[in-house]
Order: C-alpha cells, then structure tokens, then sequence
C-alpha cells in the first residue's frame, strides 16, 4: 500500500474550449481558437470547438462523473469571451461584462461545492478573446491591463466560493506554441515576438495575482507550467552544458521569472537581440510570492548530442509519440525541490493518450491505467524525499478536443462517444476511483 498525506488533494482537470462547445451561446464572443480552428489545414481532420464535448449543456452530467469518481478536487478553466466578449485593449475599454457567461461559471462552481468537490479555477487556458488579438494580443504589452479587468471581474463574482485560482495554464504553449511554432492559436511563427508575448503573459500574472490577493486576502494563488527534465543519451559535459541551457530556455524562461525574479542568464545571453523588451520593474512584479505551483508533467525531453532523440526501441510511446517516463516526474520533482525556492506543488495535469475503443460498452485501457500508477508512484517516492507536493489532477476528466490534434488524441478517464456525446467511464476512471477512495496505490 502506498498510502499519501492526509490532506492531499486528488483532483482531474479540464478547459473551457476543449469541452464547452456552446461557441456562439448566451453572447460569448468569439475567441482565437474559434478563428484559428477555423482556418483550413491549421486543426486535424479540419475538427473546431464547436461542440466539443458539449459540457455548457451537460455539465450536470459532468458533474455526476464526478460524483461517481468520488472527486474531491476539479480543475476546470474559464473562457475569457464568455465573460467580457467585446474586450479591447484599452484605451477602447473592456466592454460590458456578460452576465450570462458569469452565471454559468456561478451555478457550475455552486454545484461542485454542494457536491463537496473544490474547485480550482484556471483564468486563461489559451481561448484569448479574437478582438484582443485583434488589438495586438499578447505581443501588446497593455493586454495585461485587460488581463487584470478580467480578472477582477471574475473573481468578484466567484471568489466568496472559488479559494484556489491559477492565472495562466501553461505559458510556454501560450507563447511558444502560439507565436514561435505556429502551431497554436494566433498561429504565428516569430522568435522574437514569442518571447515578447512570454514576457507579457508572465507580467499579467504578476499584476493578476496581485489583483487577486487585492480582492481576496483569502485566496490561494499560483500558476501553471509544463516541465520536462532535459536529459540526454550519453553524459559528456558538452551533453550537460547544452541540457542546462535548453533547460533554462525552455523551462527556466517560465520558471526563474516567476520563482527567481530574473530570467535566467545563459538563455538570456544565448538569445541575444531577441530577448524581450522590459521595463525597470516588471521582473519584481512576475515574482509575486505565490501559494502553490501548478506542474503539468508528462513526458522528459530526451536529447541525442543537440537534436531530439529518435524514439527509443525499448520505451513505450503515447498517442502524441511521448515517451512513457515516469522517473523523469521524480527527477523534476526533486530538481524543483534541490535547484528553485521552496514552493509548494501540485500536479495540475498529467495523463496519456492511447487509442482507445468501445468493446461491449467497455473501454479497456490498460496503458493508462499503467502511466497513471508509474506517475503516482513517483509522486509518493517524491514526497518521501521531502518534495513539499500538495495534490495531483489526473488530466482529463473526458476525451476532450486536443488543440491541433482536433478529436483524434483521447487522454480522458471518461471515453466521450462525439456522435451522441455519450459519456463511457474507462477502466482507468475505475482505477483513478480507487485511488482517491484509498488516497493512494493499493
Ligand atoms: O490538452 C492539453 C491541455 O490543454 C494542456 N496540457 C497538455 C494537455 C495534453 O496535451
């Protein structure tokens, strides 16, 4: 039996457009994930939104899942165009706030709260309003003055009830997937501009998180990054010094900032004219102290001299071609611990995609079933080493629409059958059921 700490929270966790659907319902505005899944050949199989996993209408059934999972704890996000769909950055103002859009967040979080199930509220998983972007988006540095509207606006209405907020899920993607790679909403594929709209996505969660506190002296605030540890095939120090500084530029460019107050200083020399532009006190701002950081974890990134390595023949791969790692959590968790200023974590997302199916209303999936147990084990071996990790959120709830990858990567404890939208608990639902009864592996 790996039993955990009494109070740690198991949780699973969601975002608005990969499971509302409802796009054009009850005046939300349009966003630019709406405007980019739109655009031919930019999302698999020309997938959208749309209807995701239609949870504006069903949330209630949702919510049941929940129940039935035994959930203490639920991650959910909340869709900036449904809250202030005419945002602009100022000076044309925020526009009228949507009290629609509100009462739909207010009856979802009163419900979960009835059903003893906590709620952790993420502020932007990736659904920017499209008039912001208009406006420049995050490559505008007075967006996070509209950030900030935002914010307040939210947590006036939520925060008598909602305790645990994350301002932003996963900045790297935010930037580097949406302004580097292009691959993400706006679609863009600029260095320069990626790592100025870094910059200005850490600034509003400084300026947010003292909103919040503002607000709500009560409030437990933080932010959500995905990590990996860099590691490499063979171990020269020519492997180690280019591991430090892929590290530090993909991982450290969120991390320092936020924990150190600074970026850390070979990626910054090692970009030379392509750092962002920053104000005198931007950086004090970032380093807000913070209640807890969120870490999504789910692959190490292997390296082979300074290119990714092939697959490997002896390691398992996901649907997303991740390798199946779980040491590599352990290894960040304790890096985390020995290398950056104590903090206390929770895992905010991890999980897998496998290809799953329907046999005789089952969904069979042993795999995940296997990633999830590998993963917890290293989270209890973490703790045991005195990693100060607080919680762990299974990702996700439901099958859900992955971004670029549309409907074609399932990574739910919840099978979602898109044609009729029904709702099939996996054998790792069961598995992750027990888990949260037994508050540990058995
Ligand atoms: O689906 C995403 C989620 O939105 C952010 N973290 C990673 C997940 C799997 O790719």
């Amino acid at each position: 039996m790996q039993v955990f700490p009494k109070n740690f929270v198991w949780g699973a966790a969601t975002a608005s457009y990969q499971i509302e659907g409802a796009v054009h319902e009850d005046g939300r505005g349009e966003s630019i994930w709406d405007r980019f899944s739109h655009t031919p050949g930019k999302v698999h199989n020309g997938d959208t939104g749309d209807v995701a996993c239609d949870h504006y209408h069903r949330w209630r059934d949702d919510l049941e899942l929940m129940k039935q999972l035994g959930l203490p704890a639920y991650r959910f996000s909340i869709a900036w165009p449904r809250i202030l769909p005419n945002a602009r950055i100022l000076p044309n103002g925020r526009g009228q706030v949507n009290e629609k859009g509100l009462a739909f967040y207010d009856q979802l979080v009163d419900a979960l709260l009835a059903a003893n199930i906590q709620p952790y509220v993420t502020l932007y998983h990736w659904d920017l309003p499209q008039m912001l972007e208009d406006d420049g988006g995050w490559l505008n540095r007075d967006i996070v003055n509209a950030f900030v509207e935002y914010t307040q606006v939210v947590v006036k209405r939520l925060g008598d009830r909602v305790k645990q907020w994350s301002t932003h899920n996963e900045p790297f993607c935010t930037a580097f997937l949406g302004y580097r790679y292009g691959v993400h909403a706006p679609g863009l594929s600029d260095e320069v501009q990626s790592l100025q709209a870094a910059h200005h996505v850490l600034l509003s969660h400084g300026l947010a998180t003292q909103a919040i506190r503002a607000l709500q002296p009560d409030a437990q605030v933080g932010i959500v990054l995905n990590l990996w540890t860099v590691e490499t095939l063979t171990d020269t120090s020519d492997d180690r010094a280019f591991a430090d500084l892929q590290w530090q530029k993909d991982c450290g460019w969120y991390l320092d900032p936020v924990l150190r107050g600074q970026y850390p200083a070979q990626a910054w020399a090692a970009y030379e004219a392509k750092v962002p532009a920053i104000q005198p006190d931007d950086l004090k701002v970032i380093a807000q102290p913070l209640d807890y950081l969120g870490l999504n974890y789910y692959m190490r990134a292997l390296y082979d001299g300074p290119r990714r390595a092939p697959k490997l023949l002896d390691a398992e791969y996901t649907e997303m071609d991740w390798e199946v790692h779980a040491p590599g959590l352990y290894r960040l968790l304790t890096k985390l611990q020995r290398e950056y200023p104590a903090v206390p974590i929770y895992i905010t997302e991890n999980g897998a995609a496998f290809k799953d199916t329907v046999e005789d209303g089952a969904v069979h999936d042993p795999r995940r079933v296997n990633y999830l147990r590998e993963h917890i084990v290293a989270c209890r071996q973490a703790i045991n080493d005195g990693v100060d990790l607080r919680g762990y959120f299974a990702w996700s709830l439901l099958d859900n629409f992955e971004w670029a990858h549309g409907y074609s990567k399932r990574f739910g404890l919840t099978y979602v059958d898109y044609a009729t939208q029904q709702r099939i608990p996996k054998d790792s639902f069961e598995f992750y059921r027990e888990v949260i009864k037994r508050n540990g592996l058995a």
